[in-house]
């Protein structure tokens, strides 16, 4: 018999199989997934997963790297002519590790270093009392205005002169307008900080140009290469060559060992296609049609924070709707709507509830969907909002929404011959 997942494990192909039916029958609205093409899942799932390389490309620790060097060069020189970079490095695993390997590069323990609140949309790495960061680094928030809901850029001013920071950090996860690089370099300019630009979220918009670049801007880069990338799970660093020896030290020995080869080829597939001109005009989709949905929720008495969005994710304010975030989420779900729940900036809620949802268009834009089928989404969503007893219509959004599903089917011809597992 041939030895397939499903023949040696069933158990664990049956949960895939259950797994791709959530993935087709669900409209994912979480902002940060997204679907691997099926030749990045591909590489993946390879050979490269069998070797070890600590070290980078032609300086390892192990014999027998010469095919691992060759895909972790062409994921570098790929990430470099993406981005317009100096350098990059491929391996780290994720984007906290990517951040992680910057401040131990960069810093010494306690240094101040300024960056966006979790609070008002920053990331956990960023100096969260509970992570890494905020426990060996001294981290000053930034945030929003209270009346534009955006980033209050002399606020980040008056912070930087009053605390001197080491580094700035810029990007977000959770903040639907477009990051002023430019004027983050100036400032980091004026108290002789490094500016590491954060852009896990953005990055696809980046790289196809519709989202400003903050490569020009700033000493180092990070993103992950799952989200609006496409890509495996995972993370890459962009610097200047004068930081390239410090950001690689970082990483291994730094604070990673062994790198993940068989991801680090999915990343050089990602980039490759990321170079296609179907990803831009993916992206430019993406940005449309979270135009259409936040244009969509304002007509049917939504309220945005910062009154709608640049890029592909937006923060609905369900306060008005009486509702705590988690409640929306929890009613969405009922509706086979995936939307994850998230604090507004000056939340009364704690993150375990928030007073938002935090719907994007990356995942439903991978599927084919344009602006028709958005509007059509966004209006259901109002609906099941507008009637938390209602548990009919519920019943019927879900399954409206297991037709819309249907139309747009992902990775249909692998479900069709079995070709997960
Ligand atoms: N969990 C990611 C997000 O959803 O934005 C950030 O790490």
């Amino acid at each position: 018999m041939e030895r397939t997942l499903r023949t040696v494990d069933p158990d664990v192909a049956a949960i895939f199989d259950r797994e791709l039916q959530r993935q087709q029958q669900t409209l994912i609205m979480i902002p940060s997934e997204n679907y691997a093409s099926r030749a990045v899942m591909a590489a993946t799932g390879s050979i490269m997963t069998n070797k070890y390389a600590e070290g980078y490309p032609s300086a390892r620790y192990y014999h027998g790297c010469e095919f691992v060097d060759d895909v972790e060069q062409l994921a570098i020189a790929r990430a470099k002519t993406l981005f317009g970079a100096d350098h990059a490095n491929v391996q780290p695993v994720s984007g906290t590790q990517a951040n992680m390997a910057v401040y131990y590069g960069l810093l010494e323990h306690g240094d101040t270093v300024l960056a966006m609140a979790l609070d008002q949309g920053g990331h956990l790495s960023h100096g969260n009392r509970f992570n890494f960061s905020g426990r060996y680094y001294h981290f000053v928030g930034y945030g929003v205005d209270r009346a534009t809901e955006q980033i209050d850029y002399d606020q980040v001013e008056a912070l930087a002169r009053e605390h001197e920071p080491k580094m700035i950090v810029v990007g977000a996860s959770a903040y639907p307008r477009t990051l002023d690089f430019a004027r983050f370099r100036a400032i980091a300019d004026k108290v002789g900080a490094y500016l590491v630009a954060d852009m896990a979220h953005i990055a696809g918009l980046v790289a196809a140009g519709v989202h400003p670049s903050p490569v020009p801007y700033a000493d180092v880069v990070t993103s992950t290469t799952h989200k609006t990338m496409r890509g495996p799970r995972g993370a890459f660093i962009l610097c200047r060559q004068e930081l390239a020896k410090t950001i690689d030290k970082a990483v291994f020995p730094g604070v990673q060992a062994g790198p993940l080869m068989h991801v680090i080829a999915a990343k050089a597939v990602m980039f490759h296609e990321a170079m296609q001109p179907e990803f831009a005009a993916y992206q430019q989709q993406v940005l449309a049609n979270a135009q259409a949905l936040a244009n969509t929720f304002k007509v049917r008495g939504f309220r945005l924070v910062s009154d709608g969005t640049d890029n592909h994710l937006m923060l609905v304010d369900l306060r008005p709707q009486g509702l705590t975030g988690r409640e929306g989420a929890n009613l969405l779900r009922e509706a086979n709507i995936i939307a994850n729940f998230n604090t507004i900036p000056f939340d009364p809620q704690p993150p375990t509830l928030g007073s938002g949802i935090r719907p994007g268009s990356p995942v439903l834009t991978s599927r084919g969907m344009l602006v028709p089928e958005m509007v059509q989404v966004a209006n259901w969503i109002a609906d099941v909002l507008a009637c938390p007893q209602n548990l009919d219509l519920r019943a019927e959004v879900r399954a409206k929404v297991i037709d819309l599903c249907a139309k747009f089917p992902i990775y249909d011809y692998m479900a069709r011959e079995g070709e997960f597992v």
